[in-house]
């Protein structure tokens, strides 16, 4: 193999008895069949060659490798498998170098693993989130890790799925350069030297796994302390499981127990969930709605109208991107007291040890704040966030048209008004489109992209271009009450009410969607916003509720004796001062007989099944409404929405993959059976939509719609 011989995703190339192998598999490297195969028969062809002494396996792009080809896992994996590529590598019988050109996740660090030498630069990062994917690292990571850094951080790097930098990683590396550009001559160096000395191959399976002996309980200690961030997934304690065997098993043994403990893993709905999600967030950014070629608008000023705590909020997020934002408020005293919020946030921050003083100040004056219309009029965006009322925000949108210079992206922050009555009180309806943050809009991901019957492409698209670089994950959506969030959310709260009139309590309907895996229940979360919230969204579409007299009717009755909530000291629940603690209220429970009585209502024993049955499928009813309507052009985008905006379980995928896994025949037929069962009720409020019953009578799936998903 004396010439280039390239297969198109790995070349091998010869110089000066070094075979260097080049993975060149665009976007990511992903360790597909071509690379796997590829990989096995260079690394067979230079043992085989006598002029080759060494071997080097490196990468022509930015990144070394994402780890093993995420979409083989839905289509099947062929022969050669990675696990025996990484074999081959580590019992090679000459010495095997790994250049980190770039960095290295799963199966890509895992490659680095198996071989003898690792070299990388400085500020290079690596790690092993297959357990976001479900599963584990299935090629070698969890034997041969702790084998080289130690079990703590291995345990760490595998059960957090978090990248460390490589100068964290002692023992990892043989060399870590400063300068990236000067990698080749570094190799060059460190390979000259290393047959010059005549070092061979050294498996890590040489390496004994140690664990020192003040951390003998280091599993026990490590699963107590992951217990909340991990409940009810499954794949952490796999992780921590096949770790623990690497102390326990040599490393061949122990790579069998690791390959028996991914396949559980693999097999399971979560797996599935997970890898569906991994997909979904991408999937979100890919939209019909503009060409590849479609100009984006320069935003290099952004205007915030309104200085609560949205508009607060939203402004954090520019100027955490270093984008010059002017936040208005015609009050100055609302105005300060909103630009007192955002230095307290900062500092609250701060004092996490999340940011620096010196951020703060960066980031404070990166924000200006006016109470005049004509400090705005250059602005190259401008988000308003008014109070929720129709009138206020067409006034305001009638002034904007009026101030801002010719091709300014007038964005409202609205959560359910019709944004295409708002674009109407402009000149510019191309201009107009809605950005719905969601609170606290400085730390919540989600962020819909509202399109109007009138927004230019243009705009669509430099609004999904600028939510990545604000740090957030954009849903294009269309115009309806609530968008997708609230508007599937809506039934989800009105079942969790109406089954507190049939006899349910608070307590048992949150424990059980707590269980399901929310981060809260319906009433800990209603408490948390402030009923009142939901009692002045109801009032404003009284035309649409007005037919069903039971509807949230305890809720607007505690709004109404003043229990909004936590900030009340009462709600579903109440409070003690200054404890978000929430205890059981007998009197929220008088009040549900009460009203329950009034409207004839019996009460009954309410089981748990019900109570997901009757949350759940109605939400994923509306999904499939939404879909049907072309508000959301996907089913994952749905899914995406839910988890980022809703604490959706991610470890279940999103409302839409959920319902995928359990089956649409399961959800319509039980919508069907609850039309009879709960009455009037059943009769008016689950009625199974068309596409629902379409797929389910067709057996297929909401990701069938969408042929591309992977
Ligand atoms: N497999 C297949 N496709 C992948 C992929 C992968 N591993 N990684 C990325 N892509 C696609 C992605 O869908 C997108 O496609 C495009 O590449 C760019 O991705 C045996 C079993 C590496 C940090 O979990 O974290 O190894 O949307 O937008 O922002 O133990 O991609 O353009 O059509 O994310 O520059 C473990 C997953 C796999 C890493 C780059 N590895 N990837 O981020 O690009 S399991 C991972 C990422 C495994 C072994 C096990 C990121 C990235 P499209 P991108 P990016």
């Amino acid at each position: 193999m004396d010439s280039k011989q390239t297969v198109s995703v790995i070349s091998a190339d010869i110089q000066h008895g070094v075979a260097i192998l080049t993975m060149d598999n665009p976007p990511v490297n992903a360790l597909g069949f071509q690379v796997r195969k590829g990989l096995q028969s260079h690394i067979v062809d230079a043992l085989e060659n006598d002029g080759v002494r060494a071997i080097v396996i490196t990468s022509r792009l930015a990144l070394f490798s994402g780890g093993a080809d995420i979409a083989e896992f839905k289509t099947g994996t062929e022969a050669p498998m990675l696990p025996d590529v990484l074999q081959t590598i580590e019992s090679a019988s000459k010495p095997v170098i790994a250049v980190l050109s770039g960095a290295a996740f799963g199966g890509g660090l895992e490659v680095a693993l198996a071989c003898h030498y690792r070299i990388t630069f400085k500020g290079n990062k690596v790690g092993l989130p297959e357990v976001n994917l479900g599963i584990l690292p299935g090629a070698g990571g969890t034997q041969r890790l702790p084998r080289l850094v130690g079990v703590t951080k291995a345990l760490d790097m595998i059960v957090s799925g978090k990248p460390k930098p490589v100068e964290s990683l002692n023992g990892l590396f043989d060399l870590i350069v400063d300068d990236p550009a000067s990698l080749d001559s570094a190799t060059q160096h460190f390979v000259a030297e290393l047959l010059s000395e005549n070092r061979g191959p050294r498996p890590c399976s040489s390496l004994p796994v140690s664990i020192p002996h003040d951390e003998k309980e280091v599993f026990e200690t490590y699963r107590a302390g992951i217990k909340k961030q991990a409940r009810g997934f499954f794949a952490p304690e796999m992780c921590i499981q096949a770790v623990e065997a690497s102390t326990l098993l040599p490393l061949s043994e122990g790579l069998q127990k690791e390959a028996s403990l991914f396949m559980s893993c693999m097999k399971t709905p979560q797996a599935r969930a997970q890898q569906h999600f991994f997909f979904a967030e991408r999937a979100a950014s890919h939209v019909n709605d503009y060409a590849k070629e479609t100009p984006i608008r320069e935003i290099k000023k952004v205007a915030v109208i309104g200085a609560g705590t949205m508009g607060g909020g939203i402004a954090m997020n520019f100027a955490n991107a270093g984008i010059p934002v002017i936040l208005l408020e015609l009050k100055d005293e609302a105005l300060q007291k909103g630009l007192g919020k955002i230095r307290e946030n900062y500092e609250a921050t701060a004092r996490k040890g999340r940011l620096s003083a010196e951020d703060v100040e960066l980031r404070m004056s990166a924000i200006h704040g006016t109470t005049e219309y004509a400090d705005i009029t250059d602005a190259d965006l401008v988000i308003e966030a008014v109070f929720e009322q129709m009138a206020i925000k067409q006034q305001v949108f009638k002034t904007l048209d009026e101030v801002c210079k010719p091709g300014a992206i007038l964005a409202t922050n609205t959560s359910t008004l019709d944004i295409n009555e708002i674009a109407k009180s402009t000149n510019r309806p191309q201009d107009v489109i809605g950005m719905h943050f969601f609170s606290p809009a400085n730390v919540m991901k989600l962020l819909e992209v509202v399109k109007a019957d009138k927004t230019a492409s243009d705009v669509i698209k430099t609004a999904m271009m600028l939510a990545k670089r604000i740090n957030k994950v954009a849903v294009l959506v269309g115009v309806c009450f609530g968008f997708v969030g609230n508007r599937m959310i809506e039934p989800y709260s009105r079942e969790a009410n109406r089954l507190l009139l049939e006899g349910a309590t608070p307590e048992q309907i949150d424990k059980v969607l707590y269980d399901f895996g929310f981060p809260m229940g319906p009433f800990t979360m209603g408490d948390m916003a402030g009923l009142d919230i939901g009692y002045y969204v109801r009032q404003e579409r009284q035309e649409d509720i007005a037919h069903d007299p039971s509807y949230c009717v305890v809720a607007d009755k505690l709004v109404e004796m003043g229990r909004v909530g936590l900030k009340s000291g009462r709600g579903a629940y109440r409070y003690e001062e200054g404890n978000r603690q929430p205890i059981n209220d007998p009197d929220v429970l008088t009040i549900a007989k009460e009203q329950a009585e009034a409207l004839g209502i019996r009460q009954r024993t309410i089981s748990d099944q019900e109570i997901i049955e009757r949350c759940l499928f109605p939400l994923i009813n509306e999904g499939a409404k939404i879909l049907e309507e072309g508000i959301a052009a996907k089913s994952s985008d749905i899914d995406v929405i839910y988890v980022y905006g809703y604490g959706f379980p991610v470890y279940r995928g999103g409302p839409m993959q959920y319902a995928d896994e359990i089956g649409l025949d399961k959800i319509y037929n039980a919508m069907v059976d609850y039309q009879t069962t709960l009455g009037e009720h059943g009769k008016t409020w689950f009625v199974p939509s068309t596409l629902l019953k379409k797929l389910a009578e067709s057996g297929a799936t909401f990701a069938s719609l969408t042929p591309t998903s992977k």
